[in-house]
């Protein structure tokens, strides 16, 4: 279990405690574990139960805490969580996803208005009716009508990593307790696309019934939106909602492929099998003159019927791959196991939870050839970051520990700190001693397009420079990316034979998609890294490399498939794209 759905059920705790007016020492007690929990640098629910005094080591974690961990553990909730969740509508959960809208406000509206979802919220607010409670007024009122408006404006969609790990979590569970003969998650989540508006899941079977009878019983199904004989949509715990679709084996491969879409895809698809004298839908494929069915068992036979090449999911989005596919081609797109190293990591040098040597041990465990260290720099202070003299004694740590792990080579780097007027953070003489300088801009994000474009590209002239650290500054869900004329820094980046990031961190995915798309087509190369914080970063390595697959990547195009001599040249600037 990993640590955020461990502290998101203590968080809850909290708030519906907070929501009945429950007892604030204990509320803030709940919040701290939630937060703890939330920020430890290792997995919590392992440590539980392999060696438990690693978590009574954590100031703030009690006994009190462990045992619920363990019962939530062992029956997937605790006692405490499941009897408040009886106390309360399930949908006033939701209410806590509104913008600036705490538990204590939610809890009154409730008991004073019977408020229990967001559009009972809504009415009341437009109404008039909250100003008249106690700490509300007009002011306060309209404000909330403005959040909820701005979550319906910008409809909801969540992470990435939210959506595979619900939808790899479904499908455990119905594998395990429902008769399934093939089970796959398809929508955007297979596509990899960076974040899901729903869950889609596919289920071949002889008991329709009893799948969907199984998945609307899922524990963590707060309400059904609808359930038939061959479907069902749900919402879970999150928020986040989930369709299944349950179907005759023989038509596996039709609905695989029609669900995984891109809808666009499959727009150019259908047209493609409509000229070819086919019909194509979630079925198979029918040829119009004989009524047959000449594809739907397969999902790559739906493609070959219609004269394609199969092609990966992460392509589907109508970018020309219907294309390559009708020539015979089909893009040699990077993989996973191509990776030979992570240049972006921190370390207890500035704001990273793990030693230079854990973070070498643990990416040699991965089958890492070489990582580069990269610190903050003294401009973020509050992360610790290093100034010159720091940097050159944590140089010192680092060849240290590298002479002592000589299975793997660690580079020393920085991720120096792009300046307001693109300067760098740190003096040239202190970035020549090293071998990695990423530069990335963490602050004064509200600079004109104009400003923000001059200043990452005087950066990027920088001679000493080697990669664009996350190049738009967004955050998936919460921030969105600073101004930027992605294209002139990409132009800019190239001539100066300066690599672009695709930060692997699913909150971020930044080069998103269809920029590195565009990086790859003006000839700049790319870096994927995790930008971990602590060693079990590294897991979100695939969620880079998805992009780049997503954006036609192959591994000729990104550095940290190279081997060490190779990627040498290219942050020596003695080679970029041949
Ligand atoms: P999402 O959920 O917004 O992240 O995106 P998707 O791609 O998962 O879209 P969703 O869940 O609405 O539908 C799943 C797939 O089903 C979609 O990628 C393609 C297919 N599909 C849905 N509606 C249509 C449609 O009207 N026409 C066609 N051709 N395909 C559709
Ligand atoms: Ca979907
Ligand atoms: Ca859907
Ligand atoms: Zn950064």
């Amino acid at each position: 279990m990993e640590n955020r759905d461990l502290a998101q059920i203590f968080k809850e705790i909290a708030d519906l405690l907070e929501i009945l007016d429950g007892n604030p020492f204990r509320i803030r007690s709940f919040q701290r574990a939630a937060q703890l929990i939330d920020n430890a640098s290792f997995n919590i629910a392992q440590a539980v139960s392999e060696d438990v005094q690693k978590v009574k080591a954590i100031q703030g974690i009690g006994g009190g805490t462990i045992s619920k961990i363990e019962e939530i553990l062992q029956g997937g909730d605790c006692d405490e969580h499941r009897k408040l969740l009886e106390k309360v509508p399930g949908s006033l959960l939701e209410l806590l996803r509104v913008p600036n809208l705490g538990p204590k406000k939610i809890g009154l509206f409730w008991k004073e208005l019977g408020i229990t979802t967001v559009e009972d919220l809504e009415r009341a607010a437009r109404a008039g009716r909250l100003r008249g409670l106690p700490k509300m007024g007009e002011k306060s009122e309209a404000k909330i009508l403005k959040a909820v408006q701005g979550m319906r404006s910008t409809e909801k969609r969540y992470r990435l990593d939210d959506g595979r790990e619900v939808s790899q979590s479904l499908m455990g569970y119905l594998k395990e307790n429902a008769p399934v003969l093939r089970i796959a998650a398809a929508g955007s989540s297979r596509r990899w696309k960076e974040t899901v508006g729903d869950i889609d899941i596919l289920v071949s079977c002889r008991q329709p019934p009893e799948v969907i009878d199984c998945f609307v019983h899922h524990p963590d199904v707060v309400d059904v939106l609808a359930q038939g004989d061959t479907k069902a949509s749900v919402v879970l715990r999150r928020g986040l909602q989930a369709d299944l679709r349950v179907l005759e084996d023989d038509y596996f491969g039709a609905a695989l492929q029609y669900f995984t879409g891109s809808k666009e895809h499959n727009v150019v698809l259908r047209e493609r099998a409509k000229r070819m004298g086919y019909k194509i839908n979630e079925y198979g494929v029918i040829r119009l003159e004989d009524g047959k069915k000449v594809a739907g068992k397969e999902e790559d036979e739906m493609y070959r019927v219609l004269g394609l090449v199969p092609m990966p999911p992460e392509i589907r989005e109508n970018r020309g791959e219907i294309e390559e596919s009708e020539q015979g081609r089909v893009p040699d797109l990077v993989e996973v196991s191509d990776i030979r190293g992570d240049l972006h990591m921190h370390t207890t040098a500035s704001d990273g939870r793990d030693s230079i040597e854990a973070m070498a041990r643990a990416a040699l465990e991965k089958g890492y050839r070489y990582i580069a260290i990269t610190d903050h720099s003294k401009a973020l202070a509050m992360t610790g970051g290093l100034d010159e003299e720091q940097l050159l004694e944590h140089c010192r740590n680092i060849e240290q520990v590298n002479a002592a792990i000589p299975e793997i080579t660690i580079l020393k780097g920085i991720e120096v700190d792009i300046l307001a007027d693109g300067q760098l953070d740190l003096r040239d003489d202190a970035l020549e001693q090293l071998d990695v300088v990423v530069a990335s801009v963490h602050s004064r994000f509200n600079l004109s397009r104009d400003k923000m474009t001059g200043r990452i590209c005087r950066a990027l002239e920088h001679p000493l420079v080697n990669i664009l650290g996350h190049p738009t500054g967004r955050l998936l869900t919460q921030r969105d990316p600073y101004q930027l004329d992605i294209e002139e820094v990409i132009r800019t980046a190239v001539e100066n034979r300066v690599c672009l990031e695709i930060n692997a961190h699913p909150a971020r995915l930044d080069l998103k998609d269809v920029h590195c798309l565009m990086a790859r087509e003006m000839g700049a190369l790319i870096s994927i890294n995790c930008d971990s914080h602590d060693t079990r970063m590294f897991r979100y390595l695939p969620y880079g490399v998805h992009t780049a697959r997503r954006a036609w990547l192959s591994s000729d195009d990104v550095i940290n498939t190279y081997p060490l001599e190779r990627l040498r040249k290219v942050l020596a600037k003695q080679e970029y794209r041949n």
